[in-house]
């Protein structure tokens, strides 16, 4: 058993086998999600919407998943902060300002919930509840009844590394551990659960040391490089898929932004802390890479971003006009089938 595995080396599209058009579809949902991010960042500040917590700076290591599985097929348990990945498997701008205007169409939880427990039913992606590590134990579940039947689907769950101090946790990974279950336990190392650093958090030094204790490879990748991750996440999928069991995956990020919109995150970290990680800003990073490979021209980056912005303008423009949720319905459909 592989306890551990770093994949951080620089991989080359061509060696990953990545077409022209799949790296541009990368870069646009990492583009997509945070332009949106940052709209939803003005809609709070704006005071029309009542809170935002945030993906920024996290969508390399998301999308780099996100593309290498089969949405609607493979199950996805996502956490608050995977916009990025959500849009990746196909949900929209729409139906993610529905959810933080919380109108009755909201696809996730028909207003219920708060803003980014993002859920989609035909799209397999279930949503969580706010106790941070309890989507761990129910993915290791849907992976167990997806051997049971004798599926070749793969499940997902992602959290952050404060999530990993969690009884949720260790129990999820131990009964995936135990029966080989096909799940990928994606860890977005961010470096914070609020104001609490990793040192403080967690006496090893990596997540993925943890994957040991459970009889899983525990996998290490730069999270603010797309291709890297995909080339991790790629190897975890064909494990799961194969039948041979589940991996950790630490996804090494930052939060360049504060936990939400209620917090000030000066009170716990240096600006030139936050500046630096800024300088490895992973949609940058992607840009970089793909304009030296000649493959993102100046015209098509600016034609990518347009498009980007009329999508959000629309989607809220939707939004702020569908219908809130009627109080009658508010003790609704809680257990049972929300809005298609
Ligand atoms: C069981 C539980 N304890 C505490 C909280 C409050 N809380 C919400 S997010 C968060 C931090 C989680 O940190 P991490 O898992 O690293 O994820 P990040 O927000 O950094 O992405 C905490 C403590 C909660 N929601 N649930
Ligand atoms: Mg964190």
């Amino acid at each position: 058993m592989i306890t551990q595995t770093r994949t951080d080396l620089e991989v080359s599209h061509e060696e990953l086998g990545l077409s022209k058009e799949t790296l541009l579809e990368m870069y646009y949902k990492m583009l997509l999600s945070r332009k949106l991010d940052e709209r939803m960042w003005v809609l709070h500040r704006q005071g029309k919407v009542a809170f935002h917590i945030s993906g920024i700076g996290q969508e390399a290591a998301q999308v780099g998943v996100a593309f290498n599985l089969k949405p609607g097929y493979d199950w996805v348990h996502p956490y608050y902060r995977d916009m990025a990945l959500v849009l990746s498997l196909g949900m929209e701008p729409r139906h993610l300002m529905l959810a933080v205007f919380g109108k009755r169409e909201d696809p996730s939880s028909g207003g219920r919930q708060m803003p980014a427990h993002f859920g989609y039913r035909r799209l397999n992606i279930v949503a969580g509840t706010s106790p941070v590590a309890t989507q761990i134990p129910q993915a290791a579940g849907i992976a167990l009844a997806a051997k049971l039947r004798g599926e070749d689907t793969v499940v997902v769950t992602s959290f952050g590394e404060g999530s990993t101090s969690e009884g949720d946790f260790h129990e999820g990974l131990n009964w995936a551990g135990i029966h080989r279950l096909p799940v990928i336990f994606l860890c977005e190392n961010n470096q914070y659960a609020i104001s609490v650093p990793l040192d403080q958090q967690m006496a090893v030094e990596n997540v993925a040391d943890r994957a040991a204790g459970y009889g899983m490879p525990g996998v290490i990748v730069d999270g603010n490089d797309v291709l890297a991750v995909f080339h991790a996440a790629r190897q975890a999928v064909i494990r799961a898929r194969a039948g041979q069991g589940p991996t950790l995956l630490e996804a090494k990020t930052y939060r360049p932004v504060p936990h939400s919109s209620d917090d000030d995150d000066r009170s716990y970290r240096s600006r030139e802390e936050v500046m630096s990680w800024k300088k490895r800003d992973p949609i940058l990073r992607f840009e970089t890479y793909l304009e030296e490979h000649g493959l993102l021209r100046t015209e098509r980056r600016e034609e990518m971003l347009e498009r980007a912005m009329a999508e959000i303008d629309e989607a809220i423009r939707y939004a702020e006009s569908a219908s809130d949720p009627d109080p009658e319905e508010a003790l609704g459909p809680v257990w049972g089938p929300v809005p298609e």
